[in-house]
């Protein structure tokens, strides 16, 4: 296998502070979503999820409920592998940042950097924000009642201690120079302009060592030191693939293909990580997205306001598959999106119960009662309106155009070029009237239900990676077999006379509550 069929992607690793909320289900679904398509498309996949259970911030949550720090951690990284189940994730690897071949990976780093004359001891003397593990200078910050605060509204600090330097400042010319070489390192285009213009602005060395606290990574060779948790954390998309054993059997994998994140941490994984990386002399990722963030009905999402969705108790109400379509549908993948839960009805009445569901029902009852319950032959006829229809709903170009979206993670793009032809099934269906052609000219009839059954078959396929569940469930009911639900099966018809099982309906629709 090429690298070119080779696929590594990651989500963040989720801080244990606190249980998941509708943020992190968002960004591993889309990675989830990716990384599924990728494998129908024939790729080898890698796709990393995990959490991240060092640092002060996890330290003083773990005090606050009384529990030491590792029993904490044990308990709410729990909650993240739960979530990934329940929400159908098919992620490769788990990682915490707790295992011990987590630590070995961040001590050879550190070491590599060490050697390499990265690092140096000195003295870390400013603003820290424990919520971010951030540090801050003095013109970013804020005052509000005498307390200080960061951009992000988050409390800082002042620290002042002992602290190992990574030379960051070093990196600013060739960091500016990678991303002109690289132009789709940063996404989206806004995202990137904004990293350049901070590096241009100039870059300090950055403190990687902590001497206040104690639940951390140990630096090698300086013990009361323990590494800057964004250090320790951004190596886990390494230490996955068995770093620093470049030998091992994942190493292939490397670089990660698309690292998606929220805006919040994108400076860490486009400043810092590839500075790291460079430096080490380690190849640096292709790609890291930068998603936007969820507000609920226009309130932004916080503990305090009471208003944190919680995803398994959307899923509960209005099921997996519908949930994970309305939260790349609704919003473009890189903007900030307003959670509305009438927006989430009027997708799952409209678009998936009327518009797809419908168009599966009408055709695969009218195949049932009027052609035997059998698949006719491959149409040889094709009228002028069939052709027309095929132009939009044929699989070859409706899958290379949701492959092209995808590949630029245009998740909400992708489904609504899907969406249009499927709408365009439903005028298919409407003008062909094939329930009246049973009588007048059952041949027509045939090559109507026939063409329905291949563009629902099309869309089926397609769809898998955004709701695996409900489109295997539909793929059945075609009588498409497991082994013929790859992207390139699409090209060889199914044979006609396959037996069709009885149809039932796929989506249920929300009653009483205006779309
Ligand atoms: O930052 N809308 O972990 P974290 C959209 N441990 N996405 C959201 C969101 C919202 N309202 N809230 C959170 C960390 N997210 C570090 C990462 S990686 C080496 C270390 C998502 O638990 C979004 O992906 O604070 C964001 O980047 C991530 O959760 C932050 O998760």
């Amino acid at each position: 296998m090429t690298s070119e069929r080779r696929f590594y992607l990651t989500t963040p690793i989720y801080y244990v502070n606190d249980k998941p909320h509708i943020g992190h289900a968002y960004t591993s679904l889309a990675a989830d979503v990716l990384a599924r398509w990728k494998r129908l498309s024939g790729h080898e996949v890698f796709f990393l999820t995990g959490t991240d259970e060092h640092g002060q911030k996890v330290e003083k949550a773990a005090e606050a409920k009384g529990l030491d720090p590792q029993t904490f951690t044990d308990q709410v990284s729990q909650a993240f592998r739960d979530l990934a189940v329940r929400m159908n994730y098919s992620n490769d690897a788990f990682i915490r940042t707790t295992e011990e071949r987590h630590k070995d990976a961040c001590a050879a780093l550190w070491k590599r950097l060490e050697e390499r004359g990265q690092i140096y001891l000195g003295h870390y003397e400013g603003w820290y924000a424990v919520r971010d593990e951030a540090f801050y200078g003095p013109d970013e910050i804020t005052e509000k009642d005498g307390q200080k605060f960061a951009p992000t509204g988050a409390p800082v600090e002042w620290v002042r201690e002992p602290s190992y330097f990574f030379r960051l400042s070093a990196w600013q010319d060739r960091l500016l120079a990678f991303y002109d070489e690289n132009p789709d390192f940063i996404a989206p285009v806004s995202r990137r302009n904004e990293v350049i213009s901070f590096v241009k602005g100039g870059l300090n060395d950055l403190s990687i060592s902590r001497t206040s606290f104690k639940w951390g990574v140990k630096v090698p060779g300086d013990e009361a030191h323990v590494m800057y948790v964004w250090l320790d954390a951004l190596t886990n998309y390494i230490t996955a693939l068995g770093y620093p054993d470049e030998s091992g059997p994942l190493w292939k994998f490397w670089p990660a293909d698309v690292h998606f994140v929220g805006k919040d941490i994108l400076r860490f994984h486009t400043i810092y990580w590839p500075a790291f990386l460079m430096a080490a002399g380690l190849p640096t990722p292709r790609r890291v997205f930068a998603h936007g963030w969820w507000t609920n009905e226009g309130q932004k999402i916080s503990k305090s306001l009471g208003n944190v969705i919680d995803p398994l108790a959307l899923v509960e109400e209005f099921g997996l598959d519908p949930v994970r379509f309305f939260l790349l549908r609704e919003v473009p993948f890189g903007q900030d999106g307003d959670f509305q839960r009438k927006a989430l009805v009027g997708r799952l009445n409209g678009e998936l119960a009327d518009a797809l569901g419908n168009l599966a029902n009408r055709t695969l009852s009218l195949l049932q009662r009027n052609c035997e319950g059998r698949l006719p032959e491959p149409a040889t006829t094709a009228s002028e309106a069939d052709r027309a229809f095929l132009a939009i709903a044929g699989h070859a170009e409706l899958s290379a155009m949701v492959d092209e979206l995808l590949n630029q993670q245009k998740f909400d793009a992708a489904l609504a070029q899907i969406f249009t032809a499927i709408r365009e099934a439903n005028g298919y269906i409407t003008r062909e009237q094939p329930w009246a052609l049973k009588k007048t000219d059952p041949e027509r009839m045939r090559v109507v239900l026939r063409t329905l059954h291949d563009a629902l078959r099309v869309f089926g396929t397609l769809l898998q990676p955004f709701m695996p569940d409900t489109m295997a469930k539909l793929l059945d009911q075609l009588a498409v077999p497991a082994e013929a639900r790859g992207l390139d099966a699409l090209a060889t018809p199914l044979p006609g006379g396959t037996s069709l099982p009885p149809p039932s309906p796929l989506f249920q629709k929300i009653q009483g509550e205006a779309a």
